[in-house]
């Protein structure tokens, strides 16, 4: 193919949209920096690293959790939305650190949890206490089975499981009725049916808007409508109870509620914000209209699909193998459905998520270069990359000895029901949840070799890598060759050069099972990008020899000019067209 041959079409609405050409990193505070020593990262130690993010060259940071909570799921259950949880610091400091990020450009994503609260949040409280009460409705509460007894077992209102084993329905003995859970029994869901309940998150929303918050990343936020009559999900023989996500991914009324929310939060509010929704489950057809902007919802979603092909039936403790063409196929359709109306998000990891380069690349003798091959690749994509802590410099998956070591409520959860009820060895289970459990990327950010890795003085609230010596920051920063310096690089590269965050995006090679290979193309510029996900040797034949006479603007090593990949290799050839 020549340039002059390229299918262009450049969207519409590429102008405005400041988030096309950013990208976010994603800080999980608790495993961030601890400058108190207490063995918990905290906001003054996020602000100790501004200049570090700054350095990177992020636009902005996503913050998980840091409100008033009791931590039973990490901060993902909150008691209080308007005030910061004393582990990680004050309301001042949250303050200081808005100021500190607007000081050098950047913005601040806060993360929004609003399916559920802690059991400990007032309105929650209030709730429990009685059935007549005015925030009775603000939860899912509803009466036992008919025919059983209530709190005996087998009594729950419906068969759903919850996200972290055993079923989705507490018994509460207070007013004997069950209220609904789909994580924790210390997360009950709030009930998007009460007007009165999405009023007051909406001036909760506006409340952070003010104090000078630039957006939301919204935790589960697809959750939000359940099918009001909460029926029976299928059974699954395994975990004993039913799938109940049929009934609350997406539901009936969730485009309503984001767009109600979209106009209640941020209508006629001046400034640049961002939105994104976490939506475990949406399909490639709900993200068009969630993210279509003239329907005014979220700016973009984090989908799961391409999360899920490395896992035997969507089980997370039953992985199995990635094959590189369904990635490619998954990715490319997104990329596909998303070019006219709507935007991508782009990640490999998160706090959910198993490192990325245990994950999708060679964290053994390959490490180095398949860390920036994986960044190669996601950045260049169509769509808003997600930085998690720690990918920037190559970290990996943690060894954990035994279940003692974990802290994840979920992990901890599965072990227990596994070993209880499943039938299953202690051994068992270590090994099925080793690879993608969420303990993997919650230990330490590796700032330097010293004892504590830089993370903290004090004993940390999980174990940190003991490849820290190896692997950290400070080795990293001022050395070119280091993942972190091609990490700052592909960064810039979304700022400077238009066809990365505007260009047409074309997926090459859909069947080649080790080379990831695509174009991107805004006129007179096209792009050529490759990536060997394998340690064997490619040469890639893309129907353009030329292309090896481009100038190779980025690579993972000693740059060539000929379309071979080394083991884990990444290329990206620019050209601009001679007409
Ligand atoms: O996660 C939602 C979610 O569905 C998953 O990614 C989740 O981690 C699940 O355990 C998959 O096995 C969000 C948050 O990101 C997560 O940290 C919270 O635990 C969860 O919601 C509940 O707030």
């Amino acid at each position: 193919m020549s340039s002059d041959d390229i299918a262009v079409h450049v969207p519409a609405s590429v102008a405005g949209d400041w988030f096309r050409s950013a990208v976010v990193y994603q800080v999980y505070p608790r495993s961030f920096v601890d400058s108190d020593g207490d063995g918990v990262g905290d906001l003054p130690g996020v602000i100790g690293k501004l200049d570090y993010l700054h350095d990177l060259g992020v636009d902005v940071v996503w913050l998980s959790p840091v409100y008033r909570s009791p931590q039973d799921d990490n901060g993902y259950d909150v008691s209080d939305f308007r005030d910061v949880d004393p582990i990680f610091g004050t309301l001042a400091d949250l303050d200081r650190l808005i100021a500190g990020l607007h000081a050098r450009g950047m913005k601040l994503l806060m993360d929004l949890v609003v399916n559920h609260t802690s059991d400990e949040h007032p309105w929650f409280v209030e709730s429990r206490s009685s059935e007549q009460n005015p925030k009775r409705d603000w939860y899912w509460w509803r009466s036992s089975r008919p025919g059983h007894e209530a709190g005996s077992a087998g009594a729950e209102p419906n068969n759903w499981r919850s996200a972290f084993s055993g079923p989705a329905w507490e018994y509460d003995d207070r007013t004997g009725q069950y209220y609904l859970h789909l994580f924790s029994p210390k997360q009950p869901d709030l009930n998007w049916e009460n007007a009165d309940l999405r009023s007051a998150v909406y001036e909760m929303m506006r409340w952070w808007l003010d104090r000078g918050v630039d957006g939301f990343r919204m935790d589960v936020v697809n959750y939000l409508s359940k099918e009001v009559s909460l029926p029976d999900g299928p059974t699954d023989p395994e975990t004993r109870y039913g799938d109940g996500s049929r009934h609350y991914v997406c539901g009936p009324r969730i485009h309503e509620f984001l767009h109600e929310m979209h106009r209640n939060v941020f209508q006629g509010r001046t400034g640049e914000f961002l939105t994104v929704g976490e939506m475990p489950g949406v399909t490639v057809e709900d993200a068009i209209l969630f993210t279509d902007p003239a329907r005014g919802e979220v700016d973009m979603v984090f989908q799961f699909e391409h999360v899920m092909l490395d896992l035997e039936d969507g089980d997370k403790w039953r992985p199995r193998p990635l094959e590189l063409t369904r990635l490619k196929a998954s990715l490319g359709r997104w990329q596909e459905a998303l070019a006219d109306r709507g935007w991508n998000s782009l990640y490999w990891g998160n706090h959910d998520a198993a490192r990325a380069v245990s994950r999708f690349g060679d964290d053994g003798d390959h490490r180095v270069q398949s860390a920036k091959m994986l960044a190669g690749i996601l950045h260049l994509h169509r769509g808003t990359p997600y930085i998690y802590q720690g990918e920037e410099l190559g970290m990996t998956n943690m060894r954990f000895a035994a279940i003692e070591d974990h802290r994840d409520i979920e992990v901890l959860n599965h072990h227990h029901e596994a070993t209880t009820h499943l039938g299953r060895t202690d051994a068992e289970v270590l090994a099925a949840v080793a690879p993608l459990n969420r303990d993997n990327a919650r230990t330490p950010v590796q700032w330097d070799a010293t004892c504590g890795a830089g993370f903290s003085t004090g004993l940390p609230w999980i174990g940190i890598n003991p490849n820290a010596d190896r692997i950290n920051a400070a080795s990293q920063v001022n050395d070119p060759d280091s993942v972190f310096s091609f990490y700052r690089r592909v960064i810039a590269l979304r700022h400077e050069d238009p066809v990365v965050a505007d260009g047409d995006f074309m997926m090459l090679l859909p069947d080649h099972e080790q080379v990831y290979a695509f174009r991107r193309a805004l006129p007179p510029v096209e792009m050529l990008v490759l990536g060997n996900f394998s340690a064997v040797e490619q040469s890639v034949e893309v129907g353009d020899p030329t292309w090896a006479e481009a100038d190779q603007i980025l690579g993972n090593y000693p740059m060539e000019s000929t379309l071979r990949l080394r083991p884990w290799e990444f290329k990206a050839f620019r050209r601009s067209s001679r007409r």
